[in-house]
């Protein structure tokens, strides 16, 4: 089959990419221009997988450019993930990261109408979106109200909202997934997991003091592997229902000081680094604790996530210190 991924370049994307390429499939990937940023996605796959992409141009924030993309082959489905996906970059740029994720889904999508109404779209939505529901209600269903509490999640909320109501009212092959937390090779340093492998990568290298600057470590998440999620973006591209929503996630929830310290036992650094809290890094509205129920993507498609926390974080740690 033939597929486009928007958000190629950023972190999921190139794992996408992989998985796809390796399953036999024709990968389009949408680039903001070619200026060589598609070039640095191979550092998470082989030369032969990156040697079979193509790139085609196009910026979400302008439709006719999404309309032209479109146009260049008959896509089988598009995956789209290109988004500002960093939540506390959101409360400094709410209106970009508004036009970017709001408008730029309601382009695509339209652009998907227009051009190719048969095409189905995975809209990677987020588990933003569900705010911080109360933890005595349990595992965050798709049944949980949309109440966010950040930009972030507003925008992610009105394009999931979009999407939804699109493909109902119009009959289009849409549909939505949830990712909860996610991290692997190839995460952006400015998101919490990640800034810790790379400090410690830097300590190691004696490059900083034994010093991790840190968020609010009491934070707890469901943390999956980047490569399991695209994996389940594979599967419900398969399988899932039009208009559906589904959840992705882990079942285990760690707090961020538990990852932390299994990333300073990993790399041998164990109790020798100070934890120094950095208000900069503690969100405004912080969502204390989100735990997953994604049994409606794994009843569907069968699908569990295979890899194990310490290979994730030990995968990171090496990504971090070939960099
Ligand atoms: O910044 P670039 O040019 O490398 O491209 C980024 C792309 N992007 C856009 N593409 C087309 N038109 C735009 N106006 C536009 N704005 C941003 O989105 C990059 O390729 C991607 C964002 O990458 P990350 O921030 O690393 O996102 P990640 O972690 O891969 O998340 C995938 C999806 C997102 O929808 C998240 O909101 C969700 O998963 O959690």
């Amino acid at each position: 089959m033939r597929f486009l991924i928007t958000g190629i370049t950023g972190f999921v994307g190139p794992h996408l990419a992989d998985l796809l390429v390796r399953e036999g499939h024709e990968v389009h990937g949408l680039v903001r221009s070619t200026n060589g940023r598609e070039d640095d996605i191979r550092d998470v796959m082989p030369d032969e997988t990156f040697s079979e992409l193509r790139f085609v141009l196009g910026d979400l924030i302008d439709m006719e450019s999404c309309v032209r993309a479109l146009r260049t082959a008959e896509f089988d489905g598009v995956f789209h993930l290109a988004a500002q996906s960093h939540p506390p970059t959101s409360f400094a740029d709410p209106r970009g990261t508004f036009v970017t994720n709001a408008i730029g889904t309601v382009n695509l999508a339209d652009a998907i109408r227009t051009v190719s109404p048969s095409c189905r779209m995975l809209f990677c939505s987020t588990s933003e979106v569900y705010g911080a529901p109360d933890p005595a209600l349990g595992l965050i269903s798709e049944a949980f109200p949309i109440a966010p509490v950040n930009p972030y999640g507003v925008s992610k909320a009105s394009a999931d909202c979009y999407v939804r109501e699109r493909a109902i009212s119009e009959g289009l092959p849409f549909f939505v997934t949830r990712a909860f937390s996610h991290t692997g090779p190839r995460r952006g340093r400015c998101f919490s997991i990640a800034s810790d492998a790379y400090q410690i990568v830097r300590i190691l290298k004696s490059y900083q003091e034994p010093v991790i600057r840190v968020g609010t470590l009491s934070s707890a998440r469901a943390v999956v592997d980047v490569r399991d999620i695209s994996r389940a973006y594979y599967l419900l591209m398969q399988h899932a229902v039009p208009g559906a929503a589904y959840n992705v996630g882990g079942e285990e929830v760690f707090t961020m000081g538990e990852l932390l310290d299994r990333m300073l036992d990993i790399a041998g650094l164990g109790d020798q680094v100070e934890k120094r809290v950095d208000p900069a890094l503690v969100r405004p509205i912080d969502i204390p604790v989100q735990t997953c129920d994604s049994s409606r993507c794994r009843d569907l498609t069968g699908w569990q996530p295979s890899i194990k926390i310490d290979q994730t974080l030990s995968d990171l740690i090496e990504y971090y210190g070939r960099k």
